[in-house]
């Protein structure tokens, strides 16, 4: 049947979306018709990625976004790609992106949705050619179409969110996305310029032998955490960190493993950003089975109080994450 045929490895991103749209009796098409012109936008951000090196864009701009980092070239030119991708379509009302201070209102209050986006996260790490990756949120919005935006269709807690996905730009270059029936990866063929199914039904191990963490920061985690990476290193796991969040999340989830981003003294509220990184995550590894915490509460249970707000984040195997949580739980009590 057309399920089992949309799960056939080799199907184009484009033929999925079209066969997998059945999930959704009432959907007008215009969700199907957004992710792909994310799709798209992935597809010329992933070859400015690749000629970063050559055409001299990899260098710093010289100016610096909302969060004080250097804005990199790539930076910017993945945020306009994305910014025209969600505006061109006519489906996105209002967009929340890392590189911009506030909400961009398309002044398109006929479309009925509101994205979140990281257009390039762990854009330091171009220079240095590693893997980097745009992390996306899809919401519905919550005040009629036709109506101006609001807050209240901005600050959604990740448990709305009809869609989230992430685009790898790795040593090849995968999208990873759920609509909340199940995660599925596609690998990009750039010779034929098409997403092909590659990772269909992802199911992201319930446990692992994989810790994702910055060590040199250790004597500023909490207790728990101390307790928990002492634990992972007593039981022999294996210590990766590559320092950008979409290649580490995207190994832990086929191999098995826990990413930890805790509160540091720099970071009290923990590094990466709720609306657009670790919502989407979350999304997407509960999609496959895994799970998603700031330490004690469900990421996705979360209510966003401000834009750009931090959290802590533990995400991974289930058995991984609920043991760390459980350390957390403990070092908590005892004090
Ligand atoms: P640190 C990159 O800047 C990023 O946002 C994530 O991609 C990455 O996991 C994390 O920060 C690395 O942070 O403090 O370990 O360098």
């Amino acid at each position: 049947d057309q399920s089992n045929l949309a799960y056939s490895v080799g199907v184009t991103l484009d033929r999925f979306i079209k066969l997998k749209q059945s999930d959704f009796p009432f959907a007008s098409g215009e969700l199907s018709q957004l992710l792909r012109d994310i799709a798209l936008a992935a597809k010329i951000v992933n070859r400015e990625t690749n000629r970063a090196g050559l055409s001299n864009i990899g260098g710093a701009f010289g100016q610096t976004n909302v969060q004080g980092e250097e804005q990199q070239k790539l930076d910017v030119i993945a945020n306009i790609r994305f910014m025209r991708a969600l505006s061109k379509g006519g489906e996105v009302c209002a967009i929340v992106s890392e590189e911009e201070d506030e909400v961009i209102d398309l002044q398109n209050n006929s479309g009925k949705y509101v994205v979140a986006i990281d257009p390039l996260d762990g854009s330091s790490n171009i220079d240095v050619n590693i893997s980097i990756g745009t992390i996306f949120s899809i919401y519905r919005r919550k005040t009629p179409v036709g109506s101006p935006v609001t807050t209240a269709d901005i600050m959604q807690p990740g448990n709305q969110q009809v869609a989230a996905g992430y685009v790898l730009y790795g040593s090849s270059t995968m999208l990873v996305y759920t609509t909340g029936f199940g995660t599925n990866g596609f690998t990009y063929e750039s010779s034929l310029g098409e997403f092909f199914l590659s990772h269909p039904n992802m199911q992201a191990p319930e446990n692992g032998a994989m810790y994702s963490i910055n060590e040199g920061l250790e004597y500023e985690w909490p207790a728990g955490v101390q307790s928990y990476v002492k634990s992972c290193k007593e039981r022999k796991f294996q210590s990766r960190y590559i320092g950008s969040l979409v290649a580490d999340f995207h190994r832990n989830l086929l191999k098995g493993g826990i990413y930890l981003y805790p509160a540091t003294l720099k970071n009290p509220s923990g590094k990466l950003r709720l609306l657009y990184e670790a919502n989407a995550l979350a999304f997407i590894i509960e999609q496959a089975g895994g799970k998603a915490s700031d330490g004690s509460r469900r990421i996705m249970d979360i209510q966003p109080e401000s834009l750009h707000q931090r959290t802590p984040l533990l995400i991974g195997s289930v058995e991984l994450v609920e043991d760390a949580e459980e350390m957390i739980r403990n070092a908590e009590s005892e004090i």
